[in-house]
């Protein structure tokens, strides 16, 4: 009796610890906390635009690439005075400390979505993939659907409200 009730809990048991383990990869893909994300609404014929969001991971890594199927092409983007010009740049990697939000946003570091295949509607969503590489070198990715906006939406990050006024344009 208990060699075949034994038989029954070992072949249970298989296919449980292997979804255990297939949910704690899944689980390893997705921690990184994202928030306020948007993009910016396009009209006919713009060919590019910026998105944004707060990004906060647990541990040290950093933000290597980009992509959604709206875009032929998406970059990593960062904007800096020049002299009195404000410019615009691919970087390869945005650097997120552990526990720190970052902020993706107009001005700053952005995601770049270019050669869109269709304007981006006000108020429709865009699946994004954000690719992550951590400090062992693994490559880590996180779907995330943003929200087409014709601005930054207003104080959705708590504790930043203050931060966002005095940077009105
Ligand atoms: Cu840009």
């Amino acid at each position: 009796m208990f060699s075949v009730s034994f038989l029954n809990f070992f072949r249970l048991s298989l296919p449980l610890a292997g979804l255990l383990a297939l949910s704690a990869l899944a689980q390893q893909a997705a921690t990184v906390k994202v928030e306020g994300a948007w993009a910016r609404a396009t009209v006919a014929g713009q060919k590019g635009t910026g998105a944004f969001m707060k990004v906060t991971a647990p541990q040290a890594m950093k933000l290597v690439g980009v992509s959604s199927p709206v875009a032929g092409v998406a970059e990593l983007h960062e904007m800096k005075m020049d002299g009195d010009v404000m410019r615009m740049r691919a970087v390869p990697a945005i650097a997120l400390p552990a526990g720190v939000g970052v902020q993706l946003q107009p001005g700053g570091h952005h995601l770049m979505l270019m050669d869109l295949k269709a304007p981006l509607l006000k108020d429709s969503q865009i699946p994004v993939t954000l690719v992550f590489q951590n400090a062992q070198g693994q490559t880590l990715q996180q779907q995330v659907s943003v929200p087409v906006l014709l601005g930054a939406p207003g104080a959705t990050v708590p504790g930043q409200a203050g931060h966002g006024a005095a940077h009105k344009h």
